[in-house]
């Protein structure tokens, strides 16, 4: 196969080794006018404490239980869990009412992650200690959650805004823990292993050093860590954070590498938001080797963020139609997303 670096400019199809899938590209779109939903601005001014926050400290939550007086991150069970710990265990399955009506059994926990007790701050006003901290909770959780018997994978994840469908401006995250792989993380595990097969290295690693080499969808990196938009990216901002070593999951990182995700993450989340002058929403998460007690070293520890907003605060991206039924499409190239971003100052600058 000849190979040429440079980024075609017409309309093309972009393939994602990561999940197997393609994304098309039509660069020439983004002149086109909108006239369709405008989103509304979400509420600014927020107080340091509400009183009618479940999330904040010393509050009732809807199970009841009161929120202690917390100075840091604070992590409690979701009273609202979609996984319980307690249902029937999958070696009792696969269970079928038919070839076709296929179910089964899957046990978990959920759990909710607050990064700080001030109602008003995001991931990028935090400081780094108090990011790092955040990295450190990850981290204590995902082994904690991981090490029970019927954990076979642990998702940690954020919905910032409501744009996403955050229920509460209230910095905080979430962790569900379950006895499968998720679809998503199932995919990136076959792509993982059979890469590794068949190049004998790691997919990451080796698409790390050509994002290095290229530099134009790179935004940020530090020692540790490097932020780029992916070269098969969907959402038009969204952003993929890579170990520049080999790791499978959080507990590998030493002191220096989890001072350096704090970092990356207070930088792309202050470059997000000045980007439109918002607090900017997304959905974000890691994708870490399963914890089902295999050999997983293949895996290449990363981040996700997927936001939402296509070219203001309040015009975003919709994945709808085509999306919805054939594959998913973008206007804005993921060359030009990236310096935007890039652009853009953070407090490291
Ligand atoms: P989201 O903002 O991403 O929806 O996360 C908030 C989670 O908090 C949500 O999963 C839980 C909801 O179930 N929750 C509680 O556990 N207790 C409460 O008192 C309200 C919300
Ligand atoms: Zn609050």
């Amino acid at each position: 196969m000849s190979v040429n670096l440079s980024v075609p400019a017409g309309v093309h199809r972009r393939y994602n080794p990561l999940t197997r899938e393609w994304v098309l590209v039509s660069p020439h779109r983004m002149e086109r006018p909108w006239q369709g939903q405008a989103e509304r601005l979400p509420q600014q001014e927020l107080p340091h404490y509400d009183p009618q926050c479940y999330l904040c400290p010393g509050n009732q939550r809807a199970g009841g239980e009161r929120n202690p007086d917390y100075s840091g991150t604070y992590v409690f069970d979701n009273d609202f869990s979609a996984l319980l710990p307690r249902a029937a265990p999958a070696h009792e399955g696969p269970r079928a009412m038919s070839a076709l009506l296929v179910h089964h059994p899957e046990r978990g926990v959920c759990r909710v992650v607050c990064y700080s007790p001030r109602h008003d701050q995001t991931m990028a006003q935090l400081s780094r200690p108090q990011i790092r901290q955040v990295v450190d909770t990850w981290t204590q959780q995902y082994y904690e959650l991981g090490s029970l018997p019927f954990v076979s994978y642990v998702q940690i994840f954020e919905n910032k805004g409501e744009m996403m469908g955050a229920s509460n401006p209230h910095p905080h995250g979430q962790i569900w823990a379950n006895e499968s792989l998720p679809s998503e993380v199932a995919k990136e595990h076959l792509a993982q292993n059979e890469y590794l097969l068949e190049a004998e290295s790691c997919l990451l690693c080796d698409y790390l050093a050509q994002e290095l080499h290229l530099g134009e969808r790179v935004v940020i990196e530090n020692e540790g860590f490097v932020a780029l938009v992916p070269f098969w990216a969907v959402w038009p901002f969204e952003t993929l954070v890579l170990g520049k070593r080999h790791t499978p999951s959080l507990l590998h990182l030493a002191e220096s590498e989890r001072d350096g995700l704090a970092d990356i993450l207070k930088r792309l989340t202050t470059r997000y938001d000045r980007l439109f002058g918002i607090s900017f929403p997304y959905s974000m998460g890691l994708h870490q080797q399963p914890t089902d007690g295999g050999d997983h070293r293949t895996w290449h520890m990363h981040a996700h963020f997927y936001p939402p907003l296509l070219r203001s605060a309040t015009v975003r991206k919709f994945l709808v139609g085509y999306e919805m039924l054939a594959q998913p499409q973008r206007d804005l190239t993921p060359e030009a997303a990236a310096m935007r971003l890039r652009e853009m100052p953070d407090d490291a600058d």
